[in-house]
C-alpha cells in the first residue's frame, strides 16, 4: 500500500502528536488586512519581537475603499507592524492574497497557514495549504507549531480532458454539485490520474481556491511538469521539487472525475453549494456580470472573456460589467496582450486588483435582480444587496451571457475563440513587496496605530456554570457573512471589536446586539454547519464580546469551530439532532458543572432549560485536552499568556 501526498507532507511536518490531532511546523503564513489587523494586534499581546515561520506576509487587499481614515490608519498599522516584526507588506493595488502568494512565495512540500479561507489556492501548487483564524495564525508567528485533525484524505482521480467552453471553475462546482457544502468538513481533496497533466497550475488554483465552499481543509496537486513551467514562468525556478503520491497510493473515499464529462455549471442563490448545469437555467435575464477578484481572476480567466466580446459590446440589458485582475502582474500582462483595452471596449468597467465586489465592497447589484459572477460565493446579501440573487459560473458562461444579457450555455456560441497570447515573460515586479528589515533596524521602527484600531477585548475564565437565555434561534448554513457582514461599512471596523460587535447578524436579526447586552449574555441556538465560508474571526469575537458563551448547533463549520474555541465560546453539538426544535428565543438554559464536565472529558454535557423541567438536552462537545484547556482559560490568548502551550497537556513533542 503506497502513501498518498497529503499523508507524506503532513507527516515531514508533524513535530507533535496528541490523539488524533497533530502538531504541523509552519513554513509560510499568510494575513491580509481584514483579518490581520486583529491578528496582529494579538500578536502584540503575545510579546513576540520578531515573528518565527521562515516566510511571513502581509497583503492588504481587501479594505482598500479608503472613504475614510479608518482603512488607510490599518493599512499603516499593518506596514509598519511588519517592519517592527519581521513580516513582508504587499501594498494595496498590488494583488489579493492568495493570487500573489500563488505567484510569487508558494513552494511545493512547504507548508502555508493563512487568515483567508481561500489560502487553499496554493494546493494547486503541491503544497499543503490551510485557511485558519486570525488568531490561529498569531500563534503560528509567534513561534508555536499549528495544530489539526489528522484530516480523511479523499482521493479526486481526473480522468480525460475538458471539452472547449468547460472549464477547471466547472470542475469544482461539479464536486460542489456532488457533495454541498457540508460535503468536505475534515477532508483535504488530492487529485491525482492522468487528467491532472491536462491543467495548468492556475487551472489547478481555481479548483483548489475553491475546495474551500466544500468546507475542506485543503486541497492538493502533485507537483510536476507544469507546477515546473509555473515557478520557471515566474522566475523561481529553483523552487520546484517534483512530488506525486506513492504509485499504490491509497485513500479514505474516492472520487473520479470524467474531466471529458463536464458541462458548464453555475451555482444558483444563495449557496456554492446549490449547483445545476447552466442549460437548466438559460434564459434568466441579468443586470450584472462579474469577472475576476477572488478566483478565476487570473490570465486565460480574462483572456477567454475578452476573445469572446471581441468586437463586441456588453448586452443593452446589462446595468453592468466587472472585470477585476487577481494581481498587479495579471493587469501588466493583460495590457500589454490586449486583453485590456477589448475589455474596455465591450463596456467592462475595470477595476483594481483587490477582493471588491466579491465581498461587498462595491458594485452591488440591483435588488432582487440576478447578477452572475465567476466568484467563489454567494451567500445571501455578501454582493451588499440584501435581497440579491447571485449565480456563479465559469469566465466562459460569464462572458457568453454578458454577450446575450442572458445566462447562457457557452457552447451555444459555436467555435470556442483562440486567447490573445499572453506575453511570454511576465513582468516580474516585487516593489510593491516591501522585504522585512534585518533585526537591528527594525527594533527602530514605531508601530503606529489610529483612533479605530482598539485593544483586543479580554478573555475571561469559563464559569464553573453556564446560565442565560437563547438569544436567537438560526437555521442551517449560518454563514460568518451573516455574523459579521460583509461590505465596506462593518468590514473598516475589524480592528474595533466593540464598534463591530454593533453589526453581529444586523441582517438576521437587527436586534441581536442590543438584545444580548440586555440579557447579558446568553447562548446562540443553530442548525448544521454553523459559521459556513470565511475565517474571519470576528465572527466569534464579536458574540464573544456581546456575552455568548456558547452555540448549540447541530454541526460546527471547520474553521469556525476553531475561531469560537480560540474567543473563549463553547460549541456544542445536540446529541439528538431534533432537539434543536426544542429551544425558544428567550427561553433560559442552565448547564451546571460545565467546567467539571469538560475537566472530566465527559462523553454528553446536559443543558437544562429552566421552567420546561424534565428532559434535560444533551450536549457533546468533541474537543482535544488542548481545546478544553483553552475553554476554560477563556480563550487562546488567555491560556497562551498563563503559560499553557498550543500543544496542551499529554503532547508528545513541541520543538519550539
Ligand atoms: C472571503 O472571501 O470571504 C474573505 C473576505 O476573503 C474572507 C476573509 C475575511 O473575511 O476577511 C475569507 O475568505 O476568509
Amino acid at each position: 500500500m503506497g502513501e498518498n501526498l497529503t499523508t507524506r507532507l503532513l507527516r515531514e511536518h508533524t513535530i507533535g502528536r496528541e490523539g488524533n490531532e497533530i502538531a504541523l511546523r509552519v513554513d509560510q503564513t499568510l494575513l491580509q488586512d481584514a483579518t490581520g489587523t486583529m491578528a496582529c494586534l494579538q500578536l502584540e499581546e503575545l510579546g513576540i519581537e520578531r515573528v518565527a515561520p521562515p516566510l511571513a506576509v502581509v497583503y492588504v487587499d481587501h479594505n482598500t475603499l479608503q472613504i475614510d481614515y479608518k482603512n488607510p490608519d490599518d493599512h499603516r498599522f499593518l506596514a509598519t507592524f511588519a517592519a517592527r516584526h519581521g513580516l513582508y507588506f504587499s501594498r494595496p493595488g498590488n494583488g489579493i492574497c492568495h493570487y500573489l502568494h500563488f505567484e510569487r512565495f508558494a513552494r511545493p512540500g512547504e507548508l502555508l497557514i493563512g487568515a483567508d479561507s481561500h489560502t487553499t489556492m496554493a494546493g494547486a501548487l503541491g503544497m499543503i495549504a490551510i485557511g485558519a483564524g486570525g488568531m490561529d495564525v498569531a500563534v503560528a508567528l509567534a513561534g508555536h507549531p499549528f495544530r489539526i485533525e489528522f484530516p480523511r484524505v479523499i482521493g479526486v482521480r481526473l480522468e480525460g480532458q475538458l471539452n472547449p467552453w468547460c472549464e477547471p471553475k466547472d470542475v469544482i462546482l461539479e464536486l460542489l454539485r456532488r457533495r454541498g457544502v457540508r460535503g468536505g468538513l475534515g477532508c483535504v481533496f488530492e487529485f491525482y490520474g492522468d487528467g491532472v497533466a491536462t491543467l495548468s497550475a492556475t487551472a489547478r488554483g481555481t479548483i483548489c481556491n475553491m475546495i474551500a465552499e466544500l468546507g475542506a481543509t485543503g486541497g492538493l496537486f502533485p507537483s510536476d511538469e507544469r507546477t515546473r513551467e509555473w515557478l520557471s514562468h515566474q522566475e523561481r525556478p529553483n523552487d520546484y521539487v517534483p512530488l506525486t503520491a506513492d504509485p499504490k497510493a491509497t485513500y479514505e473515499a474516492d472520487e473520479l472525475i470524467d474531466l471529458s464529462m463536464i458541462e458548464p455549471l453555475v451555482a444558483k442563490p444563495h449557496s456554492p453549494g446549490n449547483v445545476v448545469p447552466v442549460r437548466e437555467v438559460t434564459g434568466l435575464p441579468l443586470a450584472q456580470v462579474c469577472v475576476g477578484s477572488s478566483v478565476n481572476s487570473g490570465y486565460d480567466d480574462l483572456a477567454i472573456v475578452a476573445a469572446v466580446l471581441q468586437g463586441s459590446s456588453i448586452h443593452p440589458r446589462l446595468q453592468s460589467m466587472t472585470v477585476t485582475p487577481g494581481s498587479r502582474q495579471i493587469l501588466d500582462t493583460i495590457t500589454r496582450s490586449g486583453v485590456y483595452e477589448t475589455l474596455i471596449g465591450a463596456g467592462a468597467r475595470m477595476l483594481e486588483p483587490t477582493c471588491g465586489p466579491c465581498v461587498g465592497m462595491g458594485q452591488a447589484p440591483p435588488s432582487q435582480a440576478a447578477s452572475l459572477r465567476t466568484f467563489n460565493r454567494n451567500f445571501r446579501g455578501r454582493s451588499g444587496t440584501v435581497d440579491d440573487q447571485v449565480y456563479l459560473c465559469s469566465p466562459s458562461t460569464a462572458a457568453a451571457s454578458a454577450l446575450t444579457g442572458v445566462l447562457t450555455d457557452p457552447r451555444t456560441l459555436g467555435d470556442r475563440p483562440a486567447l490573445a497570447p499572453a506575453p511570454t515573460n511576465p513582468a516580474i515586479d516585487d516593489r510593491q513587496i516591501i522585504a522585512p528589515l534585518p533585526p537591528a533596524l527594525a527594533r527602530t521602527v514605531e508601530v503606529i496605530k489610529g483612533p479605530n484600531i482598539q485593544p483586543v477585548p479580554p478573555q475571561h475564565p469559563l464559569p464553573e456554570v453556564l446560565s442565560g437565555r437563547v438569544l436567537i434561534v438560526v437555521g442551517d448554513d449560518v454563514s460568518t457573512g451573516d455574523l459579521a457582514p460583509d461590505g465596506a461599512l462593518v468590514m473598516a471596523l475589524r480592528s474595533n471589536i466593540p464598534a463591530i460587535s454593533e453589526y453581529t447578524l444586523q441582517n438576521t436579526d437587527a436586534e441581536f446586539p442590543s438584545r444580548a447586552r440586555r440579557w447579558g449574555g446568553g447562548f446562540i441556538v443553530a442548525g448544521a454547519n454553523y459559521g459556513q465560508g470565511s475565517s474571519r474571526e470576528h465572527a466569534a469575537m464579536a458574540p464573544a464580546y456581546l456575552g455568548v458563551h456558547a452555540v448549540l448547533a447541530r454541526s460546527f463549520a471547520r474553521i469556525h469551530r476553531r475561531n469560537l474555541i480560540a474567543q473563549g465560546i463553547l460549541p456544542l453539538e445536540f446529541v439528538d439532532a431534533d432537539d434543536f426544535g426544542r429551544l425558544r428565543l428567550g427561553q433560559e438554559l442552565v448547564i451546571p458543572d460545565l467546567a467539571a464536565a469538560l475537566r472530566q472529558r465527559a462523553a454528553k454535557i446536559e443543558a437544562r432549560v429552566v421552567m420546561d423541567g424534565v428532559n434535560p438536552i444533551q450536549l457533546r462537545s468533541p474537543i482535544s485536552p488542548r481545546e478544553i484547556a483553552t475553554l476554560l482559560a477563556g480563550g487562546l490568548l488567555a491560556y497562551l499568556k498563563h503559560g499553557g502551550t498550543p500543544l496542551g497537556p499529554g503532547s508528545v513533542t513541541d520543538s519550539h
